[in-house]
């Protein structure tokens, strides 16, 4: 399998605010490092670095404004004399009077996150378009005809929607590449999220539209972030009505629970007959995993690569969150190997 990655990606290593303080964030360079080593100690592949595309080729999946905002967030901050990274900490919560965007930095920042899971330093931005850079050029790569792709993105992104930023994502590196996929020629394109946490992003990206399912298996939400979405009654709205499935397991779950929410996904997902299919590929689920809370053995992730295959769809896997960094290129790499093995 074919693997795009840059190593542009280490110019994001930002901060988290956690239990009080500032310290290293959870969503370090090293995981995607670990990942590329293991790609090529399984011998997975070709490994190509992403090209160059225009900013416009991130529009349909964010708005103008937002992308603009990302590509100036660092120099607006670094002009008010700040070095620190940049972080939100006032957000337009329901019932506040205006909807408007504010001209200063700080109001832009809170205006364009959902949290404080998302600080922007000098190398974001280049780092975030690498990242989304790699997802574009696999899906190139998918139309030239090839059965499936690896884009071993970082930062990642199935928090990001439309127009915010937010735990550890900035740009929609699955809802960008769905995008570009209908663009040459897909008809439907179905993004199977199986990261811990609820895709709240592509969720929010494809809600009103009938063209891009979306299908998330998660930890329930009224206990695990992202808190406000997730839910199993959240089925997409006016054309979209329908083309969100939401499968959220409870805190501890295992293998068992997680095959069986997968063959469910899968069973709607073949359902729907695309054309292409982004796998969000998460390996929080892992249970080892810091800051998440499944019981996903490393043999499991072969099983959820084979389960996948068995769609036979056109499949790009985009890399998502994983965040004990020893294990997760064993188990990321898995779910690519089981998936070859399927294929055989
Ligand atoms: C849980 C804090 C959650 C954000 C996690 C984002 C994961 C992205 N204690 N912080 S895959
Ligand atoms: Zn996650």
């Amino acid at each position: 399998m074919l693997t795009v990655y840059s190593s542009d990606h280490r110019l994001h290593h930002g901060v988290e605010l956690k239990d009080g303080a500032i310290s290293a964030s959870f969503e370090k360079p090293e995981r995607a490092e670990t990942v590329l080593a293991r790609v090529k100690a399984a011998g997975l592949g070709e490994i190509i670095a992403p090209r160059a595309y225009d900013r416009s080729e991130y529009a349909g999946a964010h708005s103008e404004r937002y992308v603009e905002f990302l590509a100036n967030a660092w120099s607006e901050w670094t002009a008010t004399g700040r070095s620190c990274q940049a972080l939100p900490l006032v957000w337009p919560i329901r019932g506040l009077p205006s909807t408007e965007l504010p001209q200063f930095i700080d109001g832009k920042l809170g205006f364009f996150a959902m949290d404080a899971g998302a600080p922007i330093g000098a190398g974001t931005w280049e780092a975030v378009c690498s990242s989304a850079n790699s997802a574009l050029t696999a899906v190139d790569r998918l139309s030239d005809g090839t059965r499936s792709a690896f884009a071993l993105c970082r930062p990642p992104g199935h928090h990001a929607g439309r127009e915010y930023m937010g735990g550890y994502c900035y740009l929609n590196n699955a809802a960008i590449a769905a995008q570009r996929c209908l663009e040459q020629g897909a008809k439907r394109v179905a993004v199977l999220d199986i990261d811990f946490h609820h895709g709240n992003g592509t969720q929010d990206i494809f809600y009103q539209r009938s063209d891009v399912l979306f299908v998330s298996i998660h930890g329930d939400p009224t206990v695990c972030y992202p808190y406000f979405s997730g839910h199993a009654d959240e089925r997409g709205i006016g054309q979209g009505e329908g083309f969100n499935l939401n499968l959220p397991l409870p805190k501890g779950s295992a293998m068992p629970a997680f095959e069986a929410a997968l063959f469910d996904a899968s069973a709607t997902i073949a359902r729907y007959r695309a054309d292409a299919l982004i796998v969000s590929l998460g390996v929080d689920t892992f249970e080892g995993d810091p800051i998440s809370h499944f019981r996903l053995r490393t043999p499991d992730y072969l099983r959820i690569g084979e389960m996948i295959e068995g769609l036979g769809v056109p499949t790009l896997f985009v890399m998502e969150g994983g965040y004990l960094v020893d294990e997760m290129g064993v188990n990321a790499v898995n779910v690519l190997l089981g998936f070859e093995g399927g294929a055989r």
